[in-house]
């Protein structure tokens, strides 16, 4: 019996140190010893060419998110789909349409490869090569922990599942973040990043002809707004025009996005959404109301709670040799 007891003991402790192993956390600069370059790496090709492409900063934090809200931030997005299988990866669904920078991730790929190779994962570059572009633009600076792995499995019918849709409602979006361990603030926050970068018609061009499917204008949308984005970008229901989400300084991250909310001029029904509820409207008065400094210290946090999130670590998934596909 003690005996019996003893092993129980020993199978429970060696139980829990492979779990510990296969569940490791995040660490601060884990490819110390495995790459020591790796993060030099990554921030010096971005503040070499951001500069001269700033809006691919928007896409890359863009790309994070859209990676991370689904299988976790495991790089599921970068897999290409593949005719041999029929399968439909995330990267051909709806949301990702429009998500931009993939070559940008290969080619930092290419040369952390070079440097030290099958050690850096995909994952960890997107979450890396997000935070240094942003920087770029003006934007916080966050703690990027590293150690993820990248997965093996990317199904387009969970993207369209799970990354919320600019037609969304409030508690819709309150919904899906929560399904993701985020809450109100994260929500609030990290929309903040709709202060860069730009949006296609399509993705509220409803808004302004046909928002009920009777011809007519989403009442919550500010009308002189409207007019003028009819007149001038988005001429019809149709328009595949580009617009500036933030107009004028859509390459700068500051505060604007949340002033042009309270304006109602949020280009989408999700950041109209955000005053529709009394915690997210009382978190974007603060925001507003409070330093800069404020907002980009909240946005680091929710930021790194994003990046932690169904993160694959220890001998869970691979570090894929080329990040558009598995091994
Ligand atoms: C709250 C739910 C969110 C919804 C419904 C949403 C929706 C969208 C949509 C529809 C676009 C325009 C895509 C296009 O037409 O080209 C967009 C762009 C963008 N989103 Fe979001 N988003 C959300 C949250 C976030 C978060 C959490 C981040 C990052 C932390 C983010 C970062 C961006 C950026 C930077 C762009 C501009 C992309 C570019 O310039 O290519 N969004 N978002
Ligand atoms: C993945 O797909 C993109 C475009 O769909 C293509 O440009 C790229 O070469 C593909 N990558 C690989 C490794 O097949
Ligand atoms: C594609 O499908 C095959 C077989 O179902 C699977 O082994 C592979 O992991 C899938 N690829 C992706 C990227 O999901
Ligand atoms: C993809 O996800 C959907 C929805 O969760 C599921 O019904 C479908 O079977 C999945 N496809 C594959 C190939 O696993
Ligand atoms: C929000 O949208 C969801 C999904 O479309 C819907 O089921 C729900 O009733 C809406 N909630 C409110 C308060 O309008
Ligand atoms: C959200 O979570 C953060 C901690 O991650 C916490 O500081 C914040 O108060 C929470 N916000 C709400 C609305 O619960
Ligand atoms: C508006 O939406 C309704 C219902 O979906 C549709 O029947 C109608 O054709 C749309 N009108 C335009 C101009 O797209
Ligand atoms: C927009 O495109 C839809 C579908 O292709 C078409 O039915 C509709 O007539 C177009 N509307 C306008 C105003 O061009
Ligand atoms: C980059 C990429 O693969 N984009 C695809 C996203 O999904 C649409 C279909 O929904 C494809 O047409 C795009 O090529």
């Amino acid at each position: 019996m003690g005996k019996n007891v003893g092993n129980n003991f020993v199978c429970l402790v060696v139980g829990l140190v492979l779990i510990a192993s296969t569940n490791a956390d995040l660490e601060m600069n884990y490819y110390a010893k495995s790459c020591p370059k790796a993060e030099k790496i990554v921030v010096d090709y971005v503040n070499k060419h951001i500069p001269n492409a700033p809006t691919l900063a928007a896409a890359l934090i863009r790309m994070h998110f859209h990676d991370c809200f689904v299988r976790g931030c495991d790089a599921s997005l970068l897999l290409n789909s593949t005719s041999s299988t029929g399968n439909r990866t995330e990267k051909v669904s709806p949301p990702n349409r429009t998500v931009r920078g993939f070559d940008f991730i290969d080619r930092l790929k290419s040369l952390l490869e070079a440097e030290c190779p099958g050690v850096v994962s995909c994952a960890d570059i997107v979450s890396l090569a997000a935070r240094d572009a942003i920087v770029v633009t003006g934007g916080p600076f966050w703690r990027v922990p590293t150690g993820r792995r990248d997965g093996v499995i990317s199904n387009a019918s969970e993207a369209l599942a799970q990354i919320p849709a600019p037609f969304s409602n409030i508690s819709t979006l309150q919904n899906d973040f929560a399904n993701k361990g985020l809450n109100l603030t994260d929500l609030v926050v990290l929309s903040g990043a709709h202060t860069i970068g730009i949006s296609h018609c399509s993705s509220f061009a409803n808004r302004l002809y046909n928002f009920t499917g009777v011809g007519d204008q989403d009442p919550s949308l500010d009308s002189e707004y409207a007019t003028n984005l009819k007149a001038n970008k988005c001429k019809s229901i149709n328009s595949t025009t580009k617009v500036e989400m933030d107009p004028g300084s859509f390459r700068t991250f500051d505060l604007s996005y949340y002033k042009l909310v309270l304006k109602r001029r949020g280009l989408f029904e999700s950041d109209a959404a955000l005053t529709t509820n009394s915690i997210t409207s009382s978190i974007i008065n603060q925001i507003v109301n409070g330093d800069s400094k404020i907002f980009f210290k909240e946005f680091a946090n929710s930021m790194e709670k994003m990046g932690r999130i169904g993160v694959k670590t220890g001998s869970v998934g691979e570090i894929r040799k080329h990040c558009a596909l598995v091994n």
